[in-house]
């Protein structure tokens, strides 16, 4: 069996920072120790360098169709970039398709994992919602998915009604799965935006002005009350406003067992961003709001009301008529420019799988705004956790994966699309100046990311399979 000895690292977990060596058998990790000889292991050194879990980024949409396109990073090409950027574990979704909900997630499985180059989960989306689903949900654990994608928006699309979310809850809290939810208010978003565009506006600054703050900042309440009533576990994904976060906050004051994820475009950006001549790179849902709302998401990942920081990954192209180059071949999607005369049709969604990490660690733990055992928690460790991956995933400990980054913290860079390898012709970052880097990257023992260079392949990933009753933290 293979043995790596990373020598004088720091190990970073959540709550502590250790000096220690550290070793690698096959696919685990097997010691922690001072002093470590092991005969017949590579050795690396990791002086100056923290060792920390595999990123596991809980929120992505690969390969998504949306208005006559498709999200430009498949199941190999975004799980390329998440290495890159120091994540090991990602989680898209399933759409809800097919009347048999079993075969929308076997002809998902069939499309990634062929092309899988980390490990991976799914979550599945419910949009609708009658006996026959109701009878089905149980069936769901067999496939190794245990949680359920609900919306309060999206009309006549993806959006449940409230009453179905309340009984969705509670046969979810019955057979261990933890329901999901994007919170926005439909109905008001469909009367605006009929509103906007007969009186002509077609500017991307009105996808904001048409999503306003306060139906996000309702629908999470809403969201909240529903869990308490049904006694279940409710993860908001995305969280983008102040008020939504102190409604979180609000509810798990009163031991609501309600968790919130952000992202970090919606810690850096605002709506300004959308009055740019390039806005619609800008466009996903929810909208970024003020700079107050970015304050207060800092603000709820220091005073324990968000667990995660996630991505929502979902690329497109901001100008799908040029060919980018990817891995030596021209690649063209169609993408923003699908709505350059009319908001409602530029693809909502972002690049962000690969940054999430080093922006998030120049911008948190460089800047001071949170501590390394903060950045590991958000971004590895507690989406690990409420997943029910822990501690296979997200934990250094003998016996887990050995999915690890070593992390070069004095490496400076300028950041962008050339270096962040997401299948875009864009990056939101562009121009950044980070401090602090994945120096290498390893899945399961094996080194896939060495500095810029790619030691991964298609197939390499494995799909994960999850157990229900996961922790609610
Ligand atoms: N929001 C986006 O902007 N894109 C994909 C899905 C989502 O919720
Ligand atoms: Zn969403
Ligand atoms: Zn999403």
């Amino acid at each position: 069996m293979k043995k790596t000895l990373i020598k004088n690292g720091t190990v970073i977990t959540p709550t502590d920072t250790i000096k220690t060596d550290l070793l690698i058998e096959g696919e685990k990790i097997a010691q922690l120790g001072s002093n470590l000889e092991i005969d017949g292991a590579e050795v690396i050194d990791a002086s100056g360098k923290y060792l920390m879990p595999g990123g596991v980024d809980p929120h992505v949409h690969l390969d998504l169709a949306m208005f006559d396109t498709v999200s430009s990073d498949d199941h190999y090409t975004g799980h390329k970039a998440a290495a890159f950027g120091g994540t090991t574990t990602v989680m898209d979704f399933v759409e809800d398709k097919d009347p048999d909900l079993l075969k929308n997630i076997s002809a998902l499985r069939d499309k990634a994992d062929p092309k899988a180059a980390i490990d991976y989960s799914f979550h599945i989306n419910i949009t609708k919602f009658n006996d026959d689903v109701a009878a089905q949900i149980p069936a769901i654990l067999e496939s190794g998915v245990t949680t359920l994608k609900v919306f309060t928006a999206y009309n006549n699309r993806l959006r449940l009604q409230d009453g179905q979310i309340f009984q969705l809850l509670k046969i979810a809290a019955k057979y261990g799965f933890l329901t999901m939810l994007h919170a926005e208010n439909g109905d008001v978003i469909d009367v605006l935006v009929d509103e906007v565009l007969k009186a002509g506006h077609t500017e991307p600054i009105w996808h904001a002005r048409t999503r306003p703050a306060w139906g996000a900042v309702e629908a999470v309440l809403r969201s909240a009350a529903l869990a308490a009533q049904a006694d279940a576990p409710l993860y908001i994904v995305h969280m983008n406003t102040a008020g939504g976060i102190d409604q979180l906050a609000y509810a798990r004051d009163r031991g609501v067992p309600v968790m919130g994820e952000t992202c970090p475009q919606y810690m850096f950006f605002t709506e300004n961003e959308l009055e740019r001549s390039d806005g619609a790179k800008w466009i996903c849902s929810p909208p970024m709001r003020t700079k107050a709302d970015n304050d207060r998401i800092w603000q709820g990942l220091t005073d324990d009301t968000l667990q995660t920081v996630g991505t929502d990954h979902c690329p497109f192209f901001y100008d799908g008529t040029k060919a980018i180059s990817y891995e030596g071949k021209e690649i063209m999607i169609p993408g923003k420019e699908l709505g350059k005369d009319d908001f409602t049709k530029i693809p909502n969604g972002l690049p962000g799988v690969a940054d999430r990490m080093p922006i998030l660690w120049t911008e948190g733990v460089v800047k001071g705004r949170i501590t390394p055992n903060q950045f590991v928690a958000y971004t590895s460790a507690n989406p690990a956790r409420i997943f029910g991956l822990y501690p296979q995933k997200g934990c250094l400990e003998p016996g887990s994966d050995a999915d690890l980054v070593i992390w070069d913290p004095d490496k400076k860079l300028v950041y962008g699309v050339d270096v962040a390898y997401q299948r875009t012709d864009y990056n939101l970052y562009e121009g950044w100046e980070l401090q602090g880097y994945p120096e290498k990257v390893f899945l399961r023992g094996k080194c896939i990311v060495n500095g810029d260079q790619w030691l991964g392949k298609r197939g390499q990933g494995q799909f994960l399979a999850r157990k229900p009753f996961a922790e609610v933290i």
